[in-house]
């Protein structure tokens, strides 16, 4: 009989051998046509499956609220400075994007995974951060350089406003918003970050749309896709930084002197 030949990739997101691209079955003229955005272009490719608009209006503004937060967080730095040493769009894009993690932007998918993990134990949010705090870990999700109880961020509220009044029911984002009034007892700069809230509602977002079943979220969990929003979003930042620093002809950066503590 017939003997198929073994095969080095399996791929199950796309196909480019019809007439047309397909995204997850979908081909790119009812894409096109039907005028899907970039929330359903991510449902199809990252979880293969149409997702309700609520959904994919989230995950865009996801993507807007993230795209850039100014010159002088860690991404945005790397790529000016490597703008500056004539580097190209890539190079400049990648050592940007090579700061994301535990602390900057890559704080998603550990808020998810903690968060989710604390309220499906009924954790109450104090056993939660002082469990936290004996093993040493910091509260993924939670801190920022410079928001505060007094001024928190903006990003976060829209995004909290969106999932109130779309989601139905944000049971893990009201979790979080408890541990982040706990953790505010402690200090006022351990406010709800764009990470934490991004994290906790896309948990509301698996949980509650219907869409995924329970061993799919906690795969979609365990592997981490979250961070992917930040990575993407951030992206059109970086990318927007090099270009600023090309047009404005920059030159090469030299950190100064006075602002470098030379010690033995
Ligand atoms: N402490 C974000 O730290 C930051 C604690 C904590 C318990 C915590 C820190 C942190 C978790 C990771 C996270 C995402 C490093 C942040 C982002 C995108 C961004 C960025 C932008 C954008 C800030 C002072 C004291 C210490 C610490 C304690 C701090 N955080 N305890 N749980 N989570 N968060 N990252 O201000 O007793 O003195 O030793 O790691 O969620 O990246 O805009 O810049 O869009 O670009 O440097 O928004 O919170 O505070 O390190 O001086 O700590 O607070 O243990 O206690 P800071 P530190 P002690 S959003």
């Amino acid at each position: 009989g017939k003997v198929r030949a073994p095969t080095h990739i399996i791929s199950t997101i796309s196909d480019d051998r019809g007439e047309e691209p397909c995204y997850a079955g979908v081909p790119m003229s009812s894409i096109v046509e039907q005028g899907y955005g970039v929330g359903d272009v991510i449902s199809l490719l990252w979880f293969k499956r149409s997702l309700p608009r609520y959904c994919t209006k989230f995950i865009e503004i996801c993507i807007m609220l993230c795209a850039d937060h100014g010159p002088c967080v860690s991404g945005a730095h790397n790529t000016i400075v490597t703008a500056r040493a004539g580097k190209d769009l890539v190079s400049s894009l990648v050592s940007g994007l090579l700061t994301i993690g535990p602390r900057f932007g890559g704080a998603i998918d550990d808020a998810a995974r903690y968060f989710k993990d604390a309220y499906d134990r009924g954790l109450t949010p104090y056993e939660f951060v002082e469990s936290m705090k004996k093993k040493g870990i910091r509260v993924p999700g939670i801190g920022h350089r410079i928001k505060r109880g007094d001024n928190r961020d903006k990003r976060v509220e829209l995004l909290q406003e969106f999932a109130r009044t779309n989601f139905p029911s944000v049971k893990y984002m009201e979790y979080a918003v408890q541990v982040e009034t706990y953790t505010l007892t402690k200090a006022n700069n351990l406010v709800m970050n764009v990470d934490g809230a991004i994290g906790s509602l896309f948990l509301d977002l698996l949980a509650g749309s219907g869409m995924f079943t329970k061993p799919e979220i906690d795969e979609i969990v365990e592997i981490g896709y979250l961070n992917g929003l930040f990575v993407l979003a951030r992206s059109i930042g970086l990318i927007g930084h090099t270009f600023d620093q090309k047009r404005l002809k920059q030159p090469l950066y030299r950190h100064p002197w006075e602002d470098v503590l030379y010690t033995k």
